[in-house]
């Protein structure tokens, strides 16, 4: 599993290696891509976007616009990423790169409509490409030129929204594998299979093959999946999946996150899921040590982990300004806080605990915990006090303040998943439990503090999906919004204490 906003997850594998890539929405850099020596433990080694020519994000640029799914593949000695920046009108575009660390090329267009293109070849070298509709396509993947197309194929079973189509090469068929249904918690994986891309593609027996909609599974909005072979033979499917929590109608914070789930094949037919929080460990397991919690700045670049809003402009950050700390200035763009500068990660774990050692004397500067622009909790110092500030749609509410002594500062949040629900409200009566609390219906509550001292704890359901909308999930994270501030270390640690270790 890879916990937190990594949504809409493709895998590929070369050798002994597999890569994997999500989607990043208006973020940068983008598309984070992660190895694995057994498709359970994921290490991040880069983003596969990590410059303006790559992507370019217009200050316009809305949450969860810019970069939608990604598809990764790797063909004749060279890794493709094609992906849509549905910020930008060109279409979508292919990056091309000859080891997956980078650098990855400027990219190629391809002027065709629609989201989550995916590139497959044929023995005679033809290169297809399939978009959401689904809509095949062949094309030059060096020009971007389309040669043929584009065409409709197998529109899936009749659910909303047929999108992430992979096509996939197997014992003489073409396997078409399609999600249907929306992204939401009615999401499904449907298979066709023709002996030829161009069709005619025939349903599989039993579609969908997979889905957790109207069931009680903790890991619901299970779709948008891709598959790849390991070296044994076996066959892996990873795809999205959500994990919304608190009371009716459960509130996901996480956002959209990758599974792993074994295929079976039956009668030439793939056989899959349910999917388990508890992953199924592949014959070959690799584990990799937890990820440090502290970051200490003392690298000479800013770790892949670490994002920023639409663009992160050089004079907006230094790791060299002040050796061993993270420098933020406040000049970067954003649509309701002129100058912001953000630097933040995504939130991996329901119940985790996030600290920074702020230096003295910044401008105004914070821990902020963001959903999007429009719904984000801050802790934020500035003229000696710290307070905590709750964005929530158009409100914006200073909950908290108190003054701190001057010098460094460790502002700390800490979120923390709700105490065990009723299971309904009459049964919650009966109990005796009296009226449920804010905090008990929320899926979270977020404390922050300043050196040790609670000065807030919210309710987090209002930085949740079900109230922003949208495609990302929780990113928590320094920023600026005045002058400048120097961080000495951030701390990210999970506490969760969910079954998300393999089964061998
Ligand atoms: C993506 C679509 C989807 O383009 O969500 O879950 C959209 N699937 O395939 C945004 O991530």
């Amino acid at each position: 599993m890879i916990g937190g906003f990594h949504p809409d997850p493709s895998v590929c594998r070369v050798g002994e290696d597999y890569y994997l890539v999500c989607s990043s929405f208006e973020y940068f850099p983008g598309v984070p891509i992660f190895h694995s020596r057994d498709l359970v433990h994921w290490r991040q080694i880069g983003n596969v976007l990590d410059r303006p020519s790559q992507l370019h994000l217009p200050p316009g640029t809305l949450a969860s616009g810019g970069i939608f799914a990604p598809t990764i593949r790797h063909h004749d000695g060279l890794f493709y990423m094609i992906t849509t920046n549905v910020s930008d009108d060109r279409g979508h575009f292919l990056v091309t790169a000859e080891r997956p660390e980078g650098p990855w090329s400027d990219p190629v267009w391809i002027d065709l409509p629609r989201v989550d293109p995916s590139l497959a070849w044929d023995e005679e070298g033809h290169c297809w490409l399939t978009t959401s509709g689904p809509r095949l396509a062949r094309i030059d993947p060096a020009s971007g030129e389309v040669l043929e197309g584009p065409v409709d194929i197998w529109p899936g079973t009749g659910g909303k929204y047929p999108e992430a189509p992979h096509l996939f090469q197997i014992g003489g068929w073409w396997y078409l594998l399609l999600s249907e249904g929306g992204t939401e918690r009615g999401h499904a994986v449907s298979i066709a299979r023709a002996r030829s891309p161009r069709g005619p593609f025939e349903p599989g027996p039993v579609n969908p093959i997979l889905t957790h909609r109207g069931t009680s599974r903790p890991i619901q909005s299970t779709g948008h999946a891709d598959l790849v072979c390991a070296p044994d033979g076996t066959w892996w499917m990873i795809l999205l999946g959500a994990r919304p929590r608190g009371y009716s109608p459960e509130f996901q914070v996480l956002g959209r996150e990758t599974f792993l789930v074994p295929v079976e094949w039956v009668d030439g037919w793939p056989v899959v899921g349910p999917v388990e929080e508890r992953h199924p460990a592949p014959a070959a397991w690799h584990p990799l040590p937890p990820p440090p919690v502290r970051d200490d700045f003392d690298a000479p670049v800013p770790a892949p982990c670490w994002i920023s809003v639409r663009s992160r402009p050089d004079d907006s950050w230094s790791l060299t300004e002040r050796p061993g700390r993270l420098t933020l200035h406040a000049t970067g763009p954003t649509l309701d806080r002129p100058g912001h500068t953000f630097f933040g990660r995504r939130q991996q774990h329901h119940d985790c605990r996030v600290s920074a050692r702020l230096d003295a004397d910044p401008g105004r500067a914070g821990l902020s915990v963001r959903l999007d622009e429009a719904h984000h909790y801050d802790l934020e110092v500035s003229g000696g006090e710290a307070s905590v500030i709750a964005r929530i749609g158009p409100l914006r509410q200073v909950v908290a303040r108190r003054p701190v002594a001057p010098g460094p500062l460790t502002l700390t949040v800490h979120c923390r998943t709700a105490d065990p629900l009723p299971p309904s409200v009459t049964s919650a009566a009966e109990a005796g439990a009296g009226p449920v609390g804010v905090g008990a219906r929320g899926p979270d509550t977020i404390a922050f503090s300043a050196d040790g001292v609670l000065l807030a704890e919210l309710d987090g359901r209002y930085l949740s999906t079900e109230v922003a909308t949208g495609f990302t999930g929780r990113v928590i994270g320094m920023y600026v919004t005045e002058g400048s501030a120097a961080f000495d270390w951030f701390d990210y640690e999970g506490t969760d204490d969910e079954p998300v270790v393999p089964v061998a």
